[in-house]
This record gives C-alpha cells, structure tokens and sequence, in this order.
C-alpha cells in the first residue's frame, strides 16, 4: 500500500515536470515556477532523483534579482492559462531584475535554506549534494541579506510583507481587515483560475481587485523596496514568513559550519538569529491566546488571528518550552477538537472560518508537513503522529489535491479535496512523510 502511493506520488511530480529544468504546481491552474513549491518539491525529488532535486533548485536561483530578490514566480514560457501574468507584473521595471527571465516582483516565504539542509539530509550527506549545495548556498545567503537589508526598516530582525500573495496564504481572513480600509479600483480583468477551478472555491473578484491594486503601487514605484514600504496599504509581519527565515538561517549556519572557511557569514546570520527569536516572541506571541499571531506595521497594531501559519514557529524552534505547550493545547482543542482532521489553516471555532474556501479553512500539505517537523522538534510525539497520519489518509482516499476540508463528519453530496488536482508539493511532500 505504502509502496503503491510513493508511486503514485512519483508520478504526479514527473507529469509536472518541464523541460526548462523546474516543476510546476498543478497543471492548468499554475503552469510556471513558483518560489516556494519549488522548495518543497526539491525535498520529494531529494528522495528518488538527486539530478532533479538540483535542478529545481538551480533554476529557481538562476532567476534570482542581482540584489539578492528570489521572486515569488518565475515565468519560464508564454502560457497565458493565468492571470497576472508576466505581462501584468512588469518586473523589468527594477533595476536590478533578473535580464535571463521574466518574473513578479514579490517574494514568497524563504524556504530555500532549510530545503538545502533537508536536501542532504535525505541523500545521506552524500558528496554531490554537497557540493551542489557549496556551489548554491551564497545565493541563498545572498536572499537572506537582501530581506534584511530591504524589509526590516526598524531592524528588529522582523520582515514584512508588502502583498498577501508573499505571504503565500493568499486569501486568508487576516488580510480581511486591511482591504476594509482600502478603496482598490475596480480593474477590468479575465480571471483564469476559475476556469480551472471551481469560483466558490477561490478568492473572490473584490479580492483580486485589492491584489492587482497593490501591484500597480509597487510597479509605480519600479519595485523599490523603501517606497513601497511607505506606500503599500498591506505591510505585514507575518509568522509563517518570519519563522521560514529562521529556520533557514539556522539551516544556512548548520551547512557554512559544515562547509567550513565562512565564518563572517556565520556571525552575521547568529546575529540576525539571536535578535529575530528574540523579537518574535516578545512582538508576535499573544499570550491570551496563547498563539503566535499577525503584525500590521501599516496601522501599528497586532492582528489577534490564528491560523495554521501560527504554529510554524515550532519548525524554527522560536516558542520556549510554555508557549510551545501553549501552542499545543490551541491545536488540539480548537484545531483537532473533536471533529477535525489536523490541521485546518483557520481556526475553525472562528466566525470568519470557511471550510472549503481555499486559505480559509481548508488543510494544506505543506502547513501540515512545516506543522509535523515543529511538533517533532519540541518531543510531541503524539500530536506530530496524528497530523502525519492524517495528511496521508486525506491524500490516500481523496487523491493529491491542492486543499482538503478537515471536517471529519461532511455534509452529503460535499466534497473533501479541492482546488488543483495531481498537485505537487500534496506529492512531493507526501513522500518525505511516508520516509
Ligand atoms: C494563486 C502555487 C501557489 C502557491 C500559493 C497558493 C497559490 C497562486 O498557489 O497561489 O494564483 O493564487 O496560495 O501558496 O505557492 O501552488
């Protein structure tokens, strides 16, 4: 059985694969490179072919800006099965993008340095990935600095977020609140994705005008990082973000001291490490809730919401061993409760919560895997084994879809799995589980 769904899995991140050397997400629905599935896919490639995990990586970081920017997609054809496309995000208006390929502007959670760790972790410190990762780790460093440099204007060892889409959960109720106090314009527009996919199921028109709107302000301003910061009504320090870049930079440490001979690189990342954990707990841990949470630094003022993002700190080993029991008993009272699969990517005892909405409730394979990892790495053994099997099971009797309902109990005729369908980091993930 185990064997049979490896294989299936398999074959669902080779049908994805492209000639240009990169994997897409779903066909149809996203038919490009993007940041952080990349990440996640190389970790499934890691497992069974080494030749592709690289290559994944490799062509992701060949699009890097010469700041240091990784974009959130890379364009690599003509496809226009989606909107915005490479034509609406216009990313030669920055100085500094990338000449080779066409990309957006905004970035997606920083994955990259603890895939690299994974990466030779699952094939077995062998020499090659070694020295793929010797030939690759500066530029990852490189994106490190960037987001230091450019998104942490009071230096607190914080980034934000200047768009929802960074912020990879893109339609989730935390952003409700900013739009309320924006006034977008309506844009005349052909929506692609609900073409492929069903629109009650997907963010709704209001939601993307609000998306391109923010686009346009960044692009008025060529993609220049202070002006954005002063402009974009969205401006967000966002746990999920900030907990991937510590653990990357963690990651980043535990190679450069494995490679050797990088000691300034390591003195710069354990400062940023000590001054981010620190930050984060004091800035993003609200203690009524016992949950990390969300910062509006437009408004300055904490967004109390939590979501599957709030326990990604676990995976980063940011919580201290109270908060990360606090964190524990909040996914198990309002998250598994007593009817839920784990783990839904909105509270589900929540008003706003909607369990077949996209990044409203639904679970997300790549949540659950960052979730499973965190609550391994704090010793809860149990909590971490049931998420495991759940994200299995949802995938073994539904298939390798983009979203699940985490309602154990549905109503009749409703569906479980949603969204994409053959969907590949739901594959590539799926297999570093079943390892
Ligand atoms: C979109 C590709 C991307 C993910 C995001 C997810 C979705 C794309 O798909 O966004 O057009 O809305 O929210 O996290 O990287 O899988």
């Amino acid at each position: 059985m185990k064997e049979a769904l490896l294989e299936r899995a398999k074959q669902v991140l080779d049908a994805n694969y492209q000639e240009g050397g990169f994997t897409i997400p779903s066909k149809g629905l996203y038919p490009f490179q993007w940041k952080w599935d990349s990440g996640f896919i190389a970790i499934g490639l890691a497992h069974y072919n080494t030749t592709k995990a690289k290559q994944e990586i490799a062509t992701l970081l060949d699009a890097q800006w010469e700041n240091g920017f990784v974009p959130h997609i890379v364009f690599h054809n003509e496809s226009d099965t989606y909107f915005p496309g490479a034509d609406f995000h216009q990313s030669h208006l920055h100085p500094l993008s990338s000449k080779k390929y066409k990309t957006t502007g905004m970035t997606q959670p920083p994955v990259l340095g603890f895939v690299l760790e994974e990466m030779l972790r699952i094939s077995k410190d062998d020499s090659d990935m070694l020295s793929f990762i010797k030939a690759h780790i500066d530029k990852v460093f490189a994106n490190h600095v960037y987001f230091y440099k450019n998104r942490d204007p009071h230096q607190e060892g914080l980034v934000y977020i200047y768009h929802n889409w960074e912020s990879g959960t893109d339609n989730s109720p935390v952003w409700d609140e900013i739009w309320e106090d924006v006034e977008a314009p309506e844009y005349t527009f052909e929506r692609r994705d609900t073409t492929h996919v069903d629109p009650s199921q997907r963010p709704s028109n209001r939601e993307y005008n609000h998306y391109l709107h923010i686009i346009e302000i960044a692009k008025s301003h060529q993609y220049n990082d202070q002006k954005i910061a002063a402009h974009s009504p969205l401006l967000i320090q966002d746990p999920l973000f900030n907990a991937m870049l510590i653990k990357s930079n963690e990651s980043l440490i535990a190679l450069y001291e494995r490679i050797g001979n990088n000691e300034e690189k390591i003195a710069y990342l354990k400062k940023y490490q000590a001054k981010s954990i620190a930050r984060f707990n004091e800035k993003l841990f609200d203690e009524t809730l016992g949950a990390y949470i969300y910062y509006d630094m437009r408004n300055d003022q904490p967004m109390p919401y939590i979501t599957s993002s709030s326990f990604a700190p676990l995976y980063a080993g940011i919580p201290n061993e109270d908060q990360a029991k606090q964190l524990l008993n909040v996914l198990l009272q309002k998250f598994r409760g007593e009817g839920q699969y784990l783990c839904a990517s909105f509270d589900p005892t929540s008003p706003l919560y909607n369990p077949k909405k996209y990044w409203r409730g639904p679970i997300w394979m790549n949540l659950n895997w960052i979730l499973y990892k965190g609550l391994k790495r704090y010793g809860f053994e149990e909590a971490a084994a049931i998420v495991k099997m759940d994200s299995i099971s949802l995938i073994e009797t539904s298939g390798f879809y983009e979203y699940f309902d985490a309602r154990k109990e549905l109503p009749s005729g409703d569906s479980r799995a949603y969204g994409g369908n053959n969907f590949s980091w739901s594959a590539a993930l799926l297999i570093d589980l079943l390892h």
